[in-house]
């Protein structure tokens, strides 16, 4: 694992330049991209989480490390193409009501997306109508919801069984994931799959549609 120090001081003060000279820095160095990217920027965001509990920091810091880590991660995007042009399947992705995390949310995309499934990302804050709406539009073969406040976690619920009552819950696989959500409360709401991190909800949604 290599040292992080700099990029995490950088990520930790929402300093955006430094963060992604770092970055770069490190890729240029030959660092693997899933390095950098699990050990330098997700642990760095989990200890600012910490600090936020702990009260040590507060909301405008916490967004400027947020924006300093998406930066970076635009930097990491290319390394996880897989390459292939053929689509594995469309995936109709977003933040459920009520939440405004997204890093998850776009490293999951990115993943799915360098793995060769097409992404419709319908951003933050998504009500379950605007769900069922572009389900019916896209007719994605998955609908992947996030969830990062244990909060909004219940619109999940109310996601899926508003698919139901649209009629339309069996045309598609739905997973679901986020820090709180667990592989229990994916079985309890009547979603098809969880996944921890990113990588997980690549084979996940391969498992749902029955590919390799
Ligand atoms: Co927020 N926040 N936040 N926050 N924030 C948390 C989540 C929190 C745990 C911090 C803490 O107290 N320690 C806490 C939630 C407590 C709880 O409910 N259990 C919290 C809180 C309380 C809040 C506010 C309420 C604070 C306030 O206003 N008082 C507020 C809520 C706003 C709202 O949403 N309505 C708030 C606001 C914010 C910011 C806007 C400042 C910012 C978000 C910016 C953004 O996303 N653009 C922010 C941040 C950055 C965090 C922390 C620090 C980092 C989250 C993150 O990006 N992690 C977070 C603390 C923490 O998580 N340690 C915290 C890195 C990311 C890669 O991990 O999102 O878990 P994660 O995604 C993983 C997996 O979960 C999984 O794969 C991803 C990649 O491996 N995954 C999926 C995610 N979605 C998936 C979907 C899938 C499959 C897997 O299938 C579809």
């Amino acid at each position: 694992m290599s040292d992080f120090k700099a990029l995490s001081e950088a990520i930790s003060k929402g300093d955006i330049n430094t963060a992604v000279s770092e970055t770069r820095q490190a890729l240029d160095a030959g660092t693997s991209a899933q390095d950098i990217l699990d050990n330098g920027l997700i642990a760095t965001m989990n200890e600012v989480g910490d600090r936020f509990s702990s009260g040590l920091i507060f909301v405008p810091q916490m967004l400027r490390s947020a924006k300093a880590m998406q930066e970076c991660t635009k930097l990491l995007k290319p390394y996880f193409q897989e390459g292939d042009v053929v689509s594995k399947g469309k995936v109709l992705m977003g933040t459920v009501r009520g939440d405004l995390h997204d890093i998850g949310k776009n490293l999951v995309s990115m993943m799915m997306e360098g793995a060769g499934f097409t992404i419709v990302d319908l951003g933050v804050d998504v009500p379950p109508e605007h769900f069922v709406e572009k389900t019916k539009e896209v007719k994605p073969d998955i609908v992947g919801m996030s969830a990062l406040l244990s909060t909004t976690m219940p619109a999940m619920a109310d996601t899926v069984d508003a698919l139901q009552a649209a009629g339309i819950r069996k045309k598609v696989k739905i997973m679901i994931g986020g820090a709180p959500v667990t592989e229990k409360y994916a079985q309890k709401i009547g979603a098809d799959s969880y996944a921890s991190d990113a990588g997980s909800a690549v084979t996940r949604a391969k498992e749902l549609l029955g590919i390799s």
